[in-house]
């Protein structure tokens, strides 16, 4: 459907998955997703260019509905002949038919059934479902309940993506129904990944209890490592802080992490998966063992087959 060689997402992180990443995973086989996050048109057209440049091989735009340039984006992607569009953080009904009629793939990550009911409805290609064991912006339900029940609700193939890092989730994911996964946390690791050096490190160093989730008071709940960051953000959100306050104390922290490496004072988005990524790799090393690992697994699991 896609054109690629492995069944591997590489997840649409804000201000993370840049051309080089993304055309990194590309060429590595699986797809390659460009983020747009909170970036203007300017900088996303600029990194559409680079991807094409950086690889022949098909990658995504992953556009995040909660920014205000999603509109601009939304039309970008049209004119510069992106070949698949990954959507995150919202509904992306409005932006579908232009897509389609354009010949754009388009893959919405859902959090629920409902979500996963309306992109089918609305012409959706196939569906990431996210677990909340993902780093970001999470959803209500963990990847193990939500992924078969979302295969259930819809006729189209999914994507699992949340708490998965290394062969063992991944066969666990197309046990759960899943035809491909989604990985944003293990790619963190990758030489191509752009991070600040503190972000690597932050992730490498990342046990099973290393992350937390804030911001649920505001309805966007985020996981992210435990830091000062988090822990006062935690202290104060259940207080009489008013929303918008609340609101500023997030504000610019995942560019403090992911461009000035501020190990205190940052936001560092990671899934609960953190802890199975231990060592820096390339994208191709990376996809490569995925792949074994997971062929390994299925191959152990034959011991139950009669
Ligand atoms: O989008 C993500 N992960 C993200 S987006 C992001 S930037 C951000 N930062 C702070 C607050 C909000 C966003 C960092 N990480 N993953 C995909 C995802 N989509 N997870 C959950 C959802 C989702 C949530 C609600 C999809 C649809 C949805 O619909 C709600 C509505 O009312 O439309």
């Amino acid at each position: 459907m896609l054109g690629i060689e492995y069944p591997v997402f590489q997840g649409g992180m804000a201000w993370i998955a840049d051309a080089q990443l993304a055309a990194a995973v590309s060429n590595a086989g699986g797809l390659g997703i460009i983020a747009a996050g909170n970036a203007d048109g300017t900088y996303v057209r600029e990194q559409i260019k680079k991807a094409k440049e950086l690889t022949s091989k098909p990658f995504g735009l992953n556009i995040m509905l909660l920014s205000p340039f999603a509109d601009e984006i939304a039309q970008i992607a049209v004119d510069e002949g992106v070949e698949v569009i990954t959507t995150g953080a919202g509904n992306a009904t409005k932006y579908m038919q232009m897509w389609l009629d354009a010949g754009i793939k388009v893959i919405p990550v859902v959090p629920s059934v409902t979500f996963a009911k309306l992109a089918a409805r609305s012409g959706a290609t196939a569906v990431i479902a996210e677990g909340g064991e993902s780093g970001g912006h999470i959803g209500e339900l963990n990847t193990m309940a939500l992924v078969p029940q979302v295969c259930d609700a819809v006729d189209l193939p999914v994507i699992a993506a949340g708490g998965i890092a290394d062969g063992r989730g991944m066969a666990a994911a197309f046990a759960l129904g899943a035809e491909a996964v989604q990985l944003g946390t293990r790619f963190l690791s990758a030489y191509e990944c752009n991070i600040h050096e503190n972000y690597k490190k932050k992730v490498l160093k990342a046990g099973d209890t290393s992350t937390m989730v804030t911001g649920r008071r505001l309805g966007h709940p985020v996981r992210s490592i435990r830091n000062a960051f988090s822990r006062d953000y935690a202290k104060v959100e259940y207080t009489d802080i008013s929303d918008d306050d609340l609101e500023a104390l997030a504000a610019g922290k995942l560019r403090d992490a992911v461009v000035d490496g501020d190990e205190k004072g940052g936001c560092f988005l990671a899934g609960q998966s953190a802890g199975l990524v231990t060592k820096e790799e390339s994208c191709e090393e990376i996809i490569q063992d995925l792949m074994q690992d997971c062929e390994k697994q299925l191959r152990r699991l034959e011991e139950w087959v009669k």
